[in-house]
């Protein structure tokens, strides 16, 4: 297994309102994942809808759209062993009353329509690389050693 594995993070328009970028971000840090890309920006319809495809078809579509692009998110990149994996291990179930605590969505929120965070699925083959073009130009994302590699990995 690789060291290097990417996935895509975004921060979504309630976890930025409640101000728990900052919490967010620490948690990957603490991990020992590497952050190789960040911006925050706030998605148009078109970007929503490629992003939630496919859902387009489900009843909550629409309402789900409308919220992604009601206000700024927080898109990331963190890479690592196992990242996919393991960032949807910390982020917890979809549905936060579900989500068991110590998870992201089991310490920050209650509601499925609120639920602070969106990471790829890594049960999805491909969704990581996939929501990582949709979002970043390559030309955005980093490659650096950090100090603490060695430490970090046999
Ligand atoms: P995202 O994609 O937002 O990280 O969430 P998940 O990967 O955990 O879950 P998902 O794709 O099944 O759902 C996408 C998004 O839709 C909202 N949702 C979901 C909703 O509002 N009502 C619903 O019934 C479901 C299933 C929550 C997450």
């Amino acid at each position: 297994m690789s060291n290097d594995e990417r996935t895509f993070v975004m921060v979504k328009p309630d976890g930025v309102q409640r101000g728990l970028i900052g919490e967010i971000v620490s948690r990957f840090e603490h991990r020992g994942l590497k952050l190789v890309g960040a911006k925050a920006l706030q998605l148009d319809e078109e970007l929503a809808s490629q992003h939630y495809g496919e859902h387009r078809d489900k009843p909550f579509f629409d309402g789900l759209v409308e919220f992604i692009t009601s206000a700024p998110v927080f898109a990331m990149v963190w890479e690592g062993k196992d990242a996919t994996r393991q960032v949807r291990r910390m982020v917890g179930a979809t549905d936060p009353g579900e989500s068991a605590p110590g998870t992201i969505r089991g310490d920050y929120g209650l509601d499925l329509g609120r639920n602070v965070i969106h990471a790829s699925d890594h049960a999805d083959e491909g969704a990581n690389e996939r929501e990582i073009d949709l979002f970043f130009d390559e030309s955005e994302l980093l490659d650096y050693e950090q100090a603490t590699d060695e430490w970090q990995y046999e």
